[in-house]
């Protein structure tokens, strides 16, 4: 599975979920979608939104999924990490 967090720096929901990937020690991208727009375009066709944070999450035989709301995001985060 790999994981990566759609965010920008400004976005508070974003800063909420970023502070907590340390102690998670998990491996997460995180991608800026103000400076990468490519990624911003891939979110927008893939579900229709540009609401961050968005967790991208690619399964090993390529299935992409993705998962929006701060607090959902860090619930699914600490399940993968215990
Ligand atoms: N309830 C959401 C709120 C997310 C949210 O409002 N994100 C803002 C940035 S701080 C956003 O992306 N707004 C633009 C949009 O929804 O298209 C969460 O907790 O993740």
């Amino acid at each position: 599975m790999k994981l990566a967090l759609h965010y920008y720096a400004a976005c508070p929901f974003c800063q909420m979920v970023l502070r907590r990937l340390p102690e998670l020690n998990i491996d997460v991208e995180l991608r800026d979608v103000l400076s990468q727009p490519t990624f911003a375009q891939e979110q927008r066709q893939a579900t229709g939104r540009s609401t961050v944070p968005c967790l991208r999450m690619e399964s090993d035989d390529g299935t992409v999924s993705w998962m929006y709301e701060s607090m959902d995001i860090l619930q699914h985060l600490q399940k993968l990490a215990s």
